[in-house]
């Protein structure tokens, strides 16, 4: 952690150039990242504590703004992965394996308002909705991590092939979306093998008739490599809602993606057994379509990269994702394009994991 007195000047230098912007309700525009750090490698890589990061949306000036967990004498990481912002109240939460933090804007004032290691992180209408992979859990809190209550339990049942005391959930929220327009939850359900992942919704009139336990949600899309981190996205000019995700695809063959739907009518003509109906999503952007982006070599192998998060400016059609991988040698990118998909160029903003991290959420600071 870089040292009090010197902070205000950096900030000045990466946010702003006045000190009244360095509020975090009026800053100019930035990136957050959560990075969840490096443990020990097989390689000789430097380790590092899990950390919250800025920099600027072209990916220059990064600043380590706060490092969570205990300093240890090896510099052990607690992990993170994910990342939410409430911009109404200047609040950043971040999920690591010590439980969800909350900060403000700059990293300062961090409480562990939640104890729960959590995988997907969502805000809506003053509510935390976070995901728990071991129990397939959706709970939600007040803001303050108060009041924790299950919101909807997504498990599909249990899983007792493992060991007696580890009974874990068929499926976990890898991810979660509200779209608070028209009341309906997204998650991506995430699965073994994570290949047969998919994508689903309930709507939260439905939770609200039948209870957390009782829901029979919608299965939108099937095969979805390990997806996770969402988000809904409101097209100003079509008044268009889309879901966005990422899929990992990271234990599997499948092409790591980016990809989009709209589960708005018309439907896909033929409707499943189950009641639900099987999209067709559009891909921005895959290791299919942009092999280079997703491969780096390490001398001895080509390492796939995974992307691991994203995020919008919605008003101004701009989308910032990062990857990573997750073999020997940890690379990491942070890359911002057009939010249009196919046609949008893109550029590597930043890919030197010491600036960025490791990467496992980025949101978009206006
Ligand atoms: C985070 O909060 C804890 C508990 O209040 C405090 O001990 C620690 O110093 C804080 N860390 C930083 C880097 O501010
Ligand atoms: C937490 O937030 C809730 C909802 O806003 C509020 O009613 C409660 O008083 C808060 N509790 C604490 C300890 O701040
Ligand atoms: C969630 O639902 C599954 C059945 O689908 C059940 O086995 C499990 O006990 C439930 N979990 C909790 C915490 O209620
Ligand atoms: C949900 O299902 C359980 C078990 O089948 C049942 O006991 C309970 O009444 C149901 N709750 C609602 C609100 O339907
Ligand atoms: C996107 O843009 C529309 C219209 O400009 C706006 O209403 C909406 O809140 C924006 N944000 C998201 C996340 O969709
Ligand atoms: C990278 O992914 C491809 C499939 O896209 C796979 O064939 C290859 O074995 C992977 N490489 C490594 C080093 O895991
Ligand atoms: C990576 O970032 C660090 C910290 O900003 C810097 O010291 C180093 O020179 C950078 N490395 C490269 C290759 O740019
Ligand atoms: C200008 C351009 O490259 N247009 C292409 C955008 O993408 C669609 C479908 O992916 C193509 O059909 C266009 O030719």
């Amino acid at each position: 952690m870089i040292i009090p007195l010197l902070k205000p000047l950096l900030l000045l230098t990466l946010f702003s150039h006045t000190l009244a912007s360095l509020t975090p309700k009026s800053g100019s525009e930035h990136l957050l990242i959560a990075d969840t750090g490096v443990g020990h490698r097989s390689r000789p890589v430097t380790t590092w504590r899990t950390s919250l990061r800025g920099l600027s949306t072209i990916g220059t000036n990064s600043l380590n703004l706060l490092n969570f967990g205990n300093p240890t004498p090896e510099n052990q990481p607690i992990g993170s992965s994910g990342l939410a912002v409430d911009r109404e109240n200047g609040h950043v939460y971040v999920a690591t394996g010590e439980g969800i933090k909350r900060t403000d804007m700059l990293g300062g004032n961090n409480v562990t308002i939640v104890s729960e290691s959590a995988t997907s992180l969502a805000i809506s209408q003053s509510k935390l909705y976070f995901g728990i992979q071991s129990t397939g859990l959706i709970k939600r809190a007040n803001l303050n991590g108060t009041n924790v209550e299950v919101f909807l339990n997504v498990s599909t049942g249990l899983d007792y092939s493992y060991t007696p005391s580890y009974i874990p959930a068929k499926a976990s929220p890898g991810g979660i979306a509200i779209d608070e327009k028209q009341g309906w939850i997204y998650w991506s359900s995430v699965t073994f093998p994570e290949d047969l992942s998919s994508i689903r919704r309930a709507s939260f009139a439905d939770v609200e008739k039948y209870g957390a336990q009782n829901v029979t949600a919608e299965v939108l899309v099937e095969n979805s490599g390990y997806p996770g981190q969402m988000r809904v996205i409101w097209d100003g000019d079509e008044g268009v809602g889309r879901l966005y995700w990422v899929e990992r695809a990271r234990y599997t063959n499948s092409p790591t993606a980016l990809k989009r739907c709209t589960f708005s009518p018309p439907r896909p003509s033929t409707p499943k057994p189950n009641g639900g109906y099987v999209y067709t999503p559009e891909t921005i952007i895959s290791s299919v379509t942009h092999p280079a982006m997703f491969f780096k070599t390490d001398g001895v192998d080509n390492m796939n990269m995974s992307i691991t998060s994203f995020t919008v400016d919605n008003a101004s059609g701009r989308l910032w994702f990062t990857a990573m991988s997750n073999i020997r040698v940890m690379w990491a990118k942070l890359v911002g394009m057009g939010i249009d998909g196919a046609n949008a160029t893109w550029t590597v903003l930043n890919e030197n994991v010491t600036d960025i991290g490791i990467p496992v959420g980025v949101e978009y600071v206006p």
